[in-house]
């Protein structure tokens, strides 16, 4: 089954806070977000799931009766001073009539939802959950939460036999009820990117820190990723996922993703406090889920956590769901650049903390001694025990408000949002790839034999989103047509599995080329402004997957994002198999995400018809192979030649410069 699957309950906006009109949660949170995604026509492509309330057994599998019965007991409570009295014991947290039953429905759609996901009746899901779960602790409600959402469904999928969860948290505030859920676990990573300051940002916890990795059998499984400065950009969040989640991801091997989407690190947030020009944008959501969705064979499942400036929650909603359905990713707004330099420490204090447990980590900064050091600026004294019930964040003032209004509405019109009308154009100049390929043919459109201006014009056109051909060695080397044809930027990979002169595809225009070759001899590397070439150590059946997943993430992504290409052209030349067939997979399905999805892809040789079928899903269905790519491999030379390479073009490339 191939679809996305969408829970909620028109019900979820029926609730706020009876004593403080401006509370910062409410209900426009849930209605914003529903209205946005069908304005799209994206709750259309979805199968829509029925809602569902969580029975109290589920509830138990995250919470204390005792808790569950305090909620309860709130239930039809008509007197106000009564449950504003009760919203004083907890942190940021009011009460009202109809909570427990709408936490209940919360709860019991992220269940039902990710239930589906499991047991494969959906390829993925995302839940338009109202109230929010990640702060909920097992016997404290907090943060506007109630009962555990992602706890609960991945709670739920472990009794169900999952084996491993990577739950992914980009909410700006961290969740402390999932981590402390799962501290002492290993089936499941906690991976959250949060604002810290150095412990200033609420909830103010020194276990949000970088140097809490997990107790007991589940230490190495806990990965925080604490932001200390008030202005975060799309450079700083992708370098995050890019550096750390991706290889710690891929070497955990997930079974299911859980996704706590919350969109207040967004632009305009006043949660968030995201209160400048340069913050998220609703496009790095897509950019993040998108590579979400590699690491479990597309088996990923998002809730709505917080957000609460309306236009920016409401876009970076619709744009996750609207990547868990296949679309292509946005441009991102910014230029890619240096990581700001806390971000860079955040990232050097968690390798460096969690290399023991990573063989990833072991591998790279191979001649970095860097020392982790922790920095707390926080509360000294104790934690109150009686709260405020009233709005914890005042409101801007409605001038400000109009400016990030402006500004947002200026990007959303005129951000393309592609969809195009057929998925794939193939091109073979052998019948049997053809016949083969042609349980695809709904979403394919069939270009004669070795027409590949055609196919290129296609994508240019929008008539079709990206390419695969299949061409006999030797034909279309030169790619200087296509890159002074109609596209200005392009990045190109080559992957040649023989051994062989090193051959020239550079092109003439504006264009990045990185190729890699195998060799008998000591791996190497060349770098010039424009080229970066690998030959990789390869013995007899030894698969180098890892290697190029290796260079995939500390340079081929970085370096393309920062170049900003407007075409992605993958040449796979295929005679000796050098790379496995999920690989070449995985590779179409990460390159995707840039060029909006404009991808072609070249298959030379003699193709195993598992990498024509692998590359053919990416590029359709926009999802990774099943299986999942091995990721480390004791070949420590190849990992060397990559972070040498990288040392040389740090001069070169703003992303990689991290002096
Ligand atoms: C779900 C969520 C935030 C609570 C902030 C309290 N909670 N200042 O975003
Ligand atoms: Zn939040």
């Amino acid at each position: 089954m191939c679809s996305t699957g969408i829970i909620y309950d028109v019900s979820m906006s029926n609730y706020h806070c009876l004593w403080d009109p401006d509370y910062t949660e409410k209900p426009a949170r849930f209605t914003r977000v529903l209205e946005r995604c069908q304005s799209l026509g994206l709750i259309q492509r979805c199968v829509d799931l029925k809602p569902r309330k969580a029975t109290n057994a589920e509830l138990q599998l995250g919470h204390s009766q005792n808790l569950i019965d305090i909620l309860k007991s709130t239930s039809n409570e008509t007197n106000v001073e009564k449950l504003k009295e009760l919203s004083t014991r907890y942190d940021c947290v009011y009460f009202h009539p109809n909570i427990y039953e709408l936490a209940c429905l919360a709860a019991g759609c992220a269940i039902e939802l990710t239930d589906q996901v499991i047991s494969g009746r959906l390829r993925n899901g995302f839940g338009i959950l109202r109230p929010p779960g990640h702060h909920a602790m097992f016997d404290d409600f907090c943060g506007y939460c109630y009962f555990n959402n992602v706890v609960l469904a991945a709670r739920h999928s472990l009794n169900s036999g999952v084996k491993r969860i990577l739950i992914v948290d980009w909410d700006v505030h961290h969740g402390q009820g999932t981590q402390r859920a799962f501290y002492d676990d290993p089936r499941v990573v906690y991976f959250s990117i949060h604002r810290f300051e150095y412990g200033t940002f609420w909830p103010e916890l020194p276990e949000s820190d970088f140097d809490h990795i997990g107790e007991g059998p589940g230490t190495g499984f806990n990965v925080n990723v604490p932001l200390n400065r008030d202005k975060n950009t799309d450079t700083d969040y992708m370098s995050v996922v890019l550096e750390v989640l991706l290889p710690l991801a891929m070497e955990f091997e997930p079974e299911l993703v859980l996704v706590s989407a919350g969109f207040d690190p967004a632009f305009g947030c006043p949660e968030g406090e995201q209160n400048v020009k340069i913050s998220v944008s609703p496009a790095a959501f897509a950019h993040m889920m998108h590579l979400c969705n590699s690491f479990a064979g597309g088996k990923s499942v998002a809730f709505m956590e917080g957000g609460y400036f309306m236009t920016s929650h409401a876009e970076g909603a619709a744009l996750t769901l609207k990547t868990l359905l296949g679309d292509p990713c946005p441009k991102l707004p910014e230029d890619f650049t240096t990581p700001c330099p806390e971000i860079r420490d955040a990232i050097l204090n968690i390798k460096t903390t969690l290399r023991p447990f990573w063989k990833c980590f072991q591998k790279e900064d191979y001649d970095v001694k860097y020392v982790a050091r922790t920095i707390w600026k926080g509360r000294t004294e104790p934690v109150p025990t009686v709260f405020d019930p009233m709005c914890p964040t005042p409101p801007r003032p409605k001038e400000f408000e109009q400016v990030f209004e402006d500004q947002l509405e200026q990007w959303i019109s005129s951000t393309e949002l592609r969809k195009s009308k057929i998925k794939l154009g193939f091109s073979s100049f052998d019948g049997r790839f053809v016949d083969h390929m042609w349980s695809l043919a709904h979403a394919m459109s069939v270009f004669k034999n070795g027409q590949i201006n055609e196919i290129l014009k296609a994508i240019k056109d929008d008539e079709i989103q990206s390419g695969l051909a299949v061409l006999p060695l030797g034909t279309f080397e030169n790619l200087n047509p296509l890159a002074c044809q109609d596209f200005k930027r392009v990045i190109s990979i080559n992957i040649n599995d023989h051994f062989s002169h090193v051959e020239d595809y550079s092109l003439k225009s504006d264009a990045l080329v990185f190729s890699f070759q195998p060799t008998n001899q000591k791996p190497s590397y060349e770098y010039t402004k424009s080229t970066l070439k690998f030959q990789f150590h390869s013995i007899g059946d030894d698969k180098i997957d890892a290697h190029l997943f290796h260079a995939l993430y500390r340079l081929i992504l970085p370096l393309s994002y920062e170049f900003g290409p407007d075409l992605v052209v993958i040449r796979i030349v295929q005679e000796n198999h050098w790379l496995t067939p999920k690989c070449h997979g995985m590779l179409a399905y990460l390159m995707s995400i840039l060029a909006q999805g404009r991808i072609l892809v070249l298959l030379q040789g003699q193709p195993e018809i598992k990498t024509l079928e692998y590359t053919a899903e990416s590029l359709i269905d926009w999802q990774p192979p099943k299986q999942s790519i091995n990721a480390v491999s004791e070949n420590a030379s190849n990992y060397e030649v990559v972070e040498s390479a990288r040392q040389e073009a740090c001069s070169q490339w703003k992303c990689i410069n991290w002096h």
